[in-house]
């Protein structure tokens, strides 16, 4: 085996992947592109499963044709021949942190299923409002609200804005994935405590809370993922938004929510909606609060991908590692691009919104915006 070859085939990585291969979501990947009618694959299969599949076979979009090239060569390997593989089920002990490390225990007769989820995201924080999961150098961030749709109250501002800032400056981590625990992405600002005038005002919850966060993840050296579950509205949209790349279940929607109980747009959402989709589009969503269906982000510009419902967690975590295992630095430099150019001014603008939004919220039509929105009945805007 050649050396760079045998350097990679030991890797955690390259390991996971094939391991993964063979798990359910491998096995499924195989036999829609029908590389494995059946959809059952042995690790001895993979030589044949990487000559017909190429590298375009779902580990092959993450490594290439090197892990093919590594694979074949593992494969052929004294202790990896296709029999003892066959006869005897590995288990492999991967560290979680720290150097990439596996440990090969032929005797012992586990489940491939087993390794596969060995290595999955693991809880590494649970700040209650908001938890923060690890897989190597990649990072999971989940909303965890779900009874209030991971609205924003203080616990979760709170917490989002410690965790982003501590991942932005973690070398350990390499690509953040950001979500919602149950049904929702996130229905924006708590509109219980909003109304309950027990917190401080609204230009200080903007100023020392949100605006870390989007700031926060625009800048942070590493790429960022929102994977939107269902519905983001409000703040929540501003959140995916300012992620580097938005994908979306199926049936999840945005909705630019501010103007339905009286406030604007904040968080970064009036420059990072038409930086998206341009004047006209911006203006519809800000103006008329409706609600944009997936496929209409998607047809519009305003996310990156579409999954069914069940198919999105998998593969939005499969992005995540992808990216946590690519070029950091040249995502980095390309979000300093980005950025340079669409949002330089982004602080100006947070700023401005959150100006605004202080006058907004000081006004009748909010109070009955956010009145109409406890009781559940349509509100009257006196136009103030
Ligand atoms: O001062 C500041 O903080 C200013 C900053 C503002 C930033 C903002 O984000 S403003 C925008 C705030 N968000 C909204 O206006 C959206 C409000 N929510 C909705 O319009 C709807 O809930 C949704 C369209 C998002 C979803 O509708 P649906 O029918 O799927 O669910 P639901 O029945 O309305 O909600 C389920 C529960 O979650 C419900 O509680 P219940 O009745 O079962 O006890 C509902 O009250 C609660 N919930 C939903 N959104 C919020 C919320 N609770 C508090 N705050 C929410 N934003």
């Amino acid at each position: 085996m050649p050396s760079g070859c045998r350097a990679l085939s030991a890797n955690f990585q390259v390991v996971k992947q094939l391991l993964g291969c063979l798990g359910d979501d491998g096995d499924g990947l195989l036999e829609r592109r029908g590389v494995v009618p059946g959809g059952r694959a042995e690790p001895a299969d993979l030589p044949d499963i990487l000559k017909r599949g190429g590298p375009d076979i779902g580990v092959g979009d993450v490594l290439g044709v090197r892990l093919a090239e590594c694979l074949n060569a593992a494969a052929h390997a004294s202790d990896v021949t296709p029999n003892s593989v066959r006869r005897r089920q590995r288990l492999c002990q991967v560290q979680r942190r720290g150097t990439p490390d596996i440990t090969v225990r032929p005797d012992l007769g586990d489940t491939l299923r087993r390794m596969t989820s060995a290595t999955e995201f693991e809880l590494d924080k649970d700040l209650d409002a908001v938890r923060l999961y690890r897989r190597g150098p990649a990072a999971k961030l989940e909303l965890n609200r779900p009874d209030r749709l991971n609205a924003w109250n203080q616990a979760l501002g709170l917490a989002l804005r410690d965790t982003v800032l501590e991942l932005a400056t973690d070398d350990s981590v390499r690509a953040v994935l950001i979500t919602g625990a149950g049904r929702a992405f996130s229905a924006g600002a708590d509109l219980r405590e909003a109304g309950s005038g027990d917190r401080p005002d609204t230009y200080t919850v903007l100023t020392e809370r949100y605006h870390p966060i989007i700031t926060g993840i625009r800048s942070m050296p590493k790429p960022v993922v929102a994977a939107v579950n269902g519905v983001a509205a409000g703040i929540g949209l501003s959140l995916a938004l300012a992620c580097d790349l938005v994908v979306s279940a199926e049936s999840a929607y945005f909705v630019l929510a501010f103007v339905n109980i009286g406030l604007v747009p904040d968080g970064g959402s009036s420059v990072l909606v038409p930086s998206r989709i341009g004047f006209a589009r911006a203006a519809e969503l800000a103006m008329l609060g409706s609600r944009l269906s997936s496929e209409q982000a998607l047809d519009w510009g305003l996310i990156n991908r579409v999954w069914p419902d069940g198919e999105l967690g998998a593969q939005a975590e499969d992005l995540v590692w992808q990216l946590a295992n690519g070029p950091t630095g040249s995502y980095a430099g390309t979000k300093r691009q980005l950025n340079a150019w669409l949002y330089s001014r982004i602080e100006d603008q947070l700023e401005l919104e959150a100006q605004i939004q202080r006058d907004r919220s000081r006004s009748a039509d909010v109070a009955e915006g956010i009145a109409a929105f406890a009781t559940k009945r349509p509100p009257v805007f006196k136009g103030d």
